[in-house]
């Protein structure tokens, strides 16, 4: 599976959910598929995005969508824990597997040497935890995840492919643009 296309792929699915993505190559595509108001690209904040995304889906009633990456997650993994124990229903944890920290250099990561990012989920309390190796597999269980309660944790295995150009975006501004959309619930505040 080709992430470009699988971002288009899940980018068909949605309406104005919020979508949070991992730094580098997964936020430019993102830019690319389609620049929404509610991309939260998470340049430069490597390891933290779906900590954002958490705390998106605990302040807001909306599916929370993550387009992590390997190599990020792997630095953050009690991200996965605390998710496991606060266990949103309306999360869905997306981690592009492409077994390297690509974007640096191609360096191997765990997942290329036997971690299993879908069985760290599932320790950690995420039962609907899975990993797809293909757009089709993948379309239909994000189909699934949008209309049944999470948290969900896709893992999304997937091969290299020239990258797009670096998006023209500027953090601040799509903060900005990014908070004037948020509605938190009122519920959840404080
Ligand atoms: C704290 C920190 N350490 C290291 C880096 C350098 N760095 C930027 S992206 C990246 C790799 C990210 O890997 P992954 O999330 O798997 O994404 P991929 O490059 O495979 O798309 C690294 C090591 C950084 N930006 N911040
Ligand atoms: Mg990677």
């Amino acid at each position: 599976m080709f992430r470009y296309s699988a971002t288009k792929r899940i980018l068909s699915h949605l309406n104005k959910e919020p979508v949070v993505s991992n730094l580098g190559p997964t936020s430019d595509e993102l830019w690319h598929a389609s620049d929404r108001d509610r991309n939260f690209y998470t340049y430069g904040s490597m390891g933290l995005c779906s900590s954002i995304a958490l705390g998106m889906a605990l302040s807001c009633e909306e599916k929370v969508i993550s387009l992590d990456g390997d190599g990020s997650i792997l630095m953050n993994l009690g991200t996965i824990a605390t998710i496991g124990r606060e266990s949103p229903t309306n999360l869905i944890v997306i981690v592009w597997d492409n077994e390297e920290w690509a974007q640096t250099g191609h360096q191997k990561s765990h997942t290329a040497y036997g971690t299993d990012l879908e069985m760290v989920a599932k320790a950690n309390g995420i039962e609907k935890s899975l990993t797809v190796s293909d757009e089709e597999k993948l379309d239909l269980i994000l189909g699934q995840a949008l209309s049944e309660e999470g948290p969900w944790f896709i893992v999304a295995k997937i091969e290299d492919e020239p990258y797009l150009p670096v998006a023209p975006v500027e953090p601040e501004h799509t903060l900005h643009r990014f908070r004037q959309t948020f509605i938190t619930a009122p519920d959840r505040v404080g």
